[in-house]
């Protein structure tokens, strides 16, 4: 019998929501019950263009604002055969970061549409299951002061998030809200349980193209 595919699961959310922590955790869980997966981060900082990039986000470069955009969706398509091979194998792949963030963080800034910022995205992988981790300004404040990377201020922020609910609109994306308010312990489970959901879901199911 043909191996069952993995699913491709998606935590986005503004910064300090807590992605990072819930990602790691989640991996850790599915394979302590026998699940394989994986972690993968966007931007992948350790790739070439990844280096352009976080050189970009650590301002000790500058780069053109369409051409960084489009150096995020290479940096995720340079992954792409590789994702799609651990998916085939039954790997499911947690993802800390996709081109929700892409469309996201361009689209915040002056005059981006929000079809332009999608186009170089669109038939990628589409995720099986992408939780927003809901938190709002003050709670994530209470989690520390912004660092010292591009993007990180307030008022930025503050758009990103506008154009977060605005991509949450599409239906056709399994998009879930996650209160990430709570402990780190009960949002967990609550991940833990939908991700369980989606990996049996998945299963059965064609690996979907991203706002096709
Ligand atoms: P992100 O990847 O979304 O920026 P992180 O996982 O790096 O967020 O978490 C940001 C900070 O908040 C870290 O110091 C982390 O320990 C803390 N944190 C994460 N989740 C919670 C939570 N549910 N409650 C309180 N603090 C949290
Ligand atoms: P972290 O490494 O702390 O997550 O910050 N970003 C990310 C974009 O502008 N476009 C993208 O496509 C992606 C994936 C979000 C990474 C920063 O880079 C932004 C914050």
């Amino acid at each position: 019998m043909a191996c069952k595919r993995g699913a491709l699961i998606v935590l986005e959310g503004v910064d300090k929501a807590g992605k990072t922590t819930q990602c790691n955790k989640l991996v850790q869980a599915l394979q302590q019950s026998g699940k394989p997966a994986e972690m993968i981060r966007f931007p992948d900082r350790t790739t070439t263009i990844g280096q352009l990039i976080s050189a970009y986000l650590e301002k000790k470069r500058d780069l053109e604002d369409h051409t960084v955009h489009l150096l995020f969706s290479a940096n995720r398509w340079e992954l792409v055969p590789l994702m799609k091979k651990k998916l085939e194998q039954g790997t499911t792949l947690v993802v800390d970061r996709y081109a929700f963030s892409g469309v996201a963080f361009t689209s915040a800034k002056p005059g981006f549409d929000l079809d332009w910022c999608k186009s170089p995205d669109v038939g990628l992988p589409k995720p099986d299951l992408v939780m927003f981790l809901q938190l709002s300004p003050a709670e994530a404040a209470r989690r520390g002061q912004f660092g010292e990377e591009r993007y990180e201020t307030s008022v930025f922020q503050k758009t990103v998030q506008q154009k977060f609910e605005h991509l949450m609109k599409d239906t056709s994306v399994n998009w879930q809200v996650i209160d990430a308010a709570k402990s780190v312990d009960d949002v967990h489970e609550d991940i833990k349980t939908r991700s369980l959901n989606a990996i049996l879901a998945a299963q059965n199911l064609p690996l979907g193209e991203l706002w096709k």
